[in-house]
């Protein structure tokens, strides 16, 4: 009993030490948002935003987007979001025909470790 008692107070500890902001070294890098979300079927897009769970590393962060025939869709270069660090953005310049396309990122958190990861999302077909 004691000890379950104890065990349940040091989970709550560690998944609360995580709402600090502050206490970034407890987040992991890793992907917070996205614009488009993942998994999202949209109309059109004109850039590619993430956000991050920290401040990526300078020059660590990329964005690739690839259509469903695995080619590599042209962007914009990559941008910080001036009113907030942990966000990176590509512009894209075409409007994307409708189909799936997926979105490669990847960045160096504060231990220095490159975290990669990837999503889809859908442009929807004209009506
Ligand atoms: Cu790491």
């Amino acid at each position: 009993m004691k000890r379950l008692a104890f065990l349940s107070l040091a989970v709550s500890l560690m998944t609360g030490a995580t709402a600090f902001p502050g206490v970034t070294d407890l987040v992991h890098f890793g992907l917070r948002s996205s614009s488009p979300a993942a998994d999202a079927t949209v109309a059109a897009v004109e850039e590619i935003r993430l956000t991050f769970t920290q401040v990526p590393q300078e020059n660590s962060a990329t964005i690739r987007l690839v259509n469903a025939g695995g080619d590599l869709v042209e962007t914009g270069e990559l941008q910080s979001d001036p009113n907030d660090a942990t966000t990176v953005f590509v512009a894209v310049g075409t409007a994307l025909a409708h189909g799936r396309y997926t979105v490669a990122w990847r960045g160096i958190g504060d231990d220095g470790h490159v975290v990669r990861g990837d999503f889809g999302f859908t442009v929807a077909a004209q009506r």
